[in-house]
């Protein structure tokens, strides 16, 4: 080819679809595929998730609940689970492309088996009285509205006393909420787990001394982080959450996208309770109307009290959503939310903001 030639070459590139057709098994071949196939999608002009807003009824979810204690105990499960997947990702166990949210039920006298792995865990309790989660050597009560962390690699176990000493009127399931970071760990491909050996850890340390030692607004004169980056307190109880809301909705301005939000808090560092996740409480006053607002982390929410409703939009289409007392619902990336309670309600959340915040990539845009 003669410099001639190859200018013309490069000034009448050959748009004939077939000759691109067979370029692109050619080059397949050799595990090469062309960008400008794809560079539309994978640089979008804003963010396009394959999530889309979800919805579970309690009282759908329930009875399902209750039936798989009748078809698997939780120790035979390990962890007795419903997932809650995304309907758009259905098969991939996860609520949102970077989050996995379930539903665990554990049975008075039942445990669920000692292991650790390197996701990070939140539990969220929706119902029933008398279970524990052991974390590291010390075990915590689980009452509703309770907001627990596993952090990455610890060793834990759950059990239910109901039935035993101080523990006779627990006879109900406990129900809760489990948020965890495996899609993340998934895709940096840096999962690692390990069985215990004794089905219960042994315990080691009084009920109560982490709350003591690290959730009084103090720390230990020469503090050593016990868990890296995440909170050394492992249960912020409802009670104080509540006390906190209930406050703040009497006595300060309700803010008009929010309603009344505070988001939980490592103590030693003033950033989220893990690195991957978020934790978020909110109460919206009775006859709030919350204004449009979308965020780049979606998010999961567990109603804890009252009755209310979302609406959810994203390029045109509209979900909205009832929700009352121990129903979920997910919030994609993106997409346009409003939240709106006649009666005034609480609501717990989750998100992967900590790694948006991380990565610098943290979006979120508050309609007038
Ligand atoms: C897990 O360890 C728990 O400890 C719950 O309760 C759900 C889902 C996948 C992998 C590990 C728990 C889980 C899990």
């Amino acid at each position: 080819m003669d410099m001639t030639t190859a200018t013309l070459a490069q000034q009448q590139p050959n748009s004939d679809s077939a000759a691109r057709k067979a370029f692109y098994d050619a080059i397949a071949v050799h595990s090469l595929t062309p960008l400008w196939e794809v560079l539309h999608a994978l640089v979008p002009t804003s963010p396009n998730t394959p999530c889309v807003p979800a919805f579970w009824k309690y009282a759908d979810v329930h009875p399902y609940l209750m039936q798989s204690g009748e078809l698997i105990t939780a120790e035979e499960a390990v962890r007795r689970v419903l997932i809650l997947e995304n309907p758009a990702l259905r098969g991939r166990s996860c609520i949102t492309q970077s989050l996995y949210a379930g539903l665990q039920v554990i049975l008075p006298g039942e445990i669920a088996p000692s292991h650790r792995h390197t996701q990070s865990a939140l539990r969220f309790v929706v119902e029933g009285s008398g279970a524990y989660t052991a974390v590291d050597g010390e075990r915590t009560e689980m009452k509703p509205g309770d907001f627990i962390i596993t952090p990455s690699w610890t060793w834990h176990d759950h059990g239910h006393q109901g039935g035993q000493p101080g523990y006779l009127d627990s006879d109900a399931p406990v129900v809760w909420l489990d948020g965890l970071d495996i899609p993340m760990l998934q895709f940096f491909d840096a999962g690692f787990a390990e069985n215990g050996n004794a089905k219960s850890q042994a315990v080691t340390k009084a009920q109560g001394i982490s709350s003591a030692r690290y959730g009084a607004n103090m720390l230990p004169m020469r503090y050593d982080a016990p868990f890296g980056q995440t909170s050394p307190i492992f249960s912020y109880p409802y009670e104080r959450t509540r006390e906190a809301l209930h406050e703040l909705e009497t006595h300060a301005d309700i803010d008009a996208w929010d309603g009344v939000k505070l988001r939980y808090v490592n103590p030693a560092t003033g950033g989220s309770p893990m690195p991957t996740m978020a934790t978020f409480m909110q109460r919206l006053p009775a006859g709030f109307s919350g204004k449009p607002y979308r965020q780049t982390d979606g998010a999961v929410f567990s109603v804890v009290e009252g009755t209310g409703s979302v609406t959810i939009e994203r390029n045109g289409q509209i979900s909205t959503f009832e929700f009352g007392p121990r129903d979920h619902f997910v919030i994609p990336s993106w997409h346009t939310a409003q939240l709106h309670s006649a009666q005034g309600c609480v609501l717990f959340s989750f998100s992967d903001r900590p790694v948006h915040q991380a990565l610098g990539i943290h979006k979120e845009e508050r309609v007038s």
